[in-house]
């Protein structure tokens, strides 16, 4: 089943477009769970935040970072997080890797046969061949950085280059390399018009990754109006720290469940 059927198969059944971050940094988890735990907590956490949530995401997107920096423990919490997702649910790693030709084929291994992530962000500055190891996996999505919903966005993605901005380029590329169509793209919903301009270069078949919702305050209703297709579909909007950091207290899952469940009818809602 290739990652965009497993999405929409998802998508469908739990009505729902929103996809939790579990970047379940653990200096911010409730402190009774630190104290009960130590850094097991971040698996005691995602265990508690994947129960409560599972029957209202299309996705969930670890970033592997609030993983690596709890070394070893950390890669296998990852890992152990992983087998806590049932399994039709999509897991989207977000590695943000780049590099040459065999580092690259070496972090698709990593990514897609070890860890068996369904998709992964790529960073896509060193160009095609960095990116060709990952699409040579068919079943599995590869998400290009396009236009990110970082204030330093500017410096380079809206360079002009040719009479149009670079992520533009970036945009056309993930069409043109689109063969086999497991490209996606991301965009943040902080840039509600470039997002909107993605949606049109990389036509309807391509989901766009949105995060920026929340604590990086993008505007919920722009950016699903502006990434979905003309089935109003494949805008995956990504929530992190406003649904798993909902609240600090013994109620965190349940808080975390409520946070999500009004953020999916609120995605339904500007989808309608
Ligand atoms: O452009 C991007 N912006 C962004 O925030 C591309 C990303 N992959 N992210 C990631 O999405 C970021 O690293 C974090 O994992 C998540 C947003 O988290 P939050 O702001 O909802 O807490």
């Amino acid at each position: 089943m290739s990652f965009l059927e497993k999405l929409r198969a998802v998508a469908r059944r739990n009505n729902s477009w929103l996809c939790i971050g579990l970047d379940s940094e653990f200096p911010r988890l409730p402190s009774f769970l630190r104290e009960r735990h130590g850094p097991s907590a971040v698996l005691e956490f995602n265990r508690a935040i994947i129960e409560a949530t599972a029957d209202l995401v299309c996705a969930y997107k670890p970033n592997l970072a609030f993983y690596e920096m709890l070394g070893p423990l950390g890669l296998e919490i990852l890992y152990k997080t992983r087998e806590l997702i049932p399994q039709e649910i999509p897991i989207i790693a977000d590695a943000k890797r780049g590099d040459i030709e065999n580092t690259a084929r070496a972090y698709a291994k990593a990514l897609f046969e070890y860890y068996r992530f369904d998709a992964v962000t790529v960073n896509p500055l060193m160009g095609f061949d960095s990116v060709a190891p990952f699409l040579e996996y068919s079943e599995k999505c590869t998400f290009l950085l396009v236009r990110t919903s970082n204030p330093g966005a500017r410096d380079f993605q809206e360079l002009n280059c040719d009479g149009k901005p670079l992520y533009q380029h970036v945009a056309e590329k993930a069409r043109q390399w689109n063969t086999r169509k497991n490209i996606g793209v991301v965009v943040g919903a902080t840039a509600p018009n470039e997002l909107a301009i993605v949606r049109r270069i990389v036509g309807d078949e391509m989901p766009i990754l949105v995060p920026g919702i929340g604590a990086q305050a993008g505007d919920l209703e722009r950016a699903v109006k502006n990434s979905v297709n003309a089935h109003k579909e494949l805008a995956i909007i990504n929530v992190s720290r406003s649904v798993i950091f909902a609240s600090s207290s013994e109620d965190f899952a349940h808080a975390a469940r409520h946070a999500a469940l009004s953020l999916r009818d609120e995605i339904n809602r500007a989808r309608a």
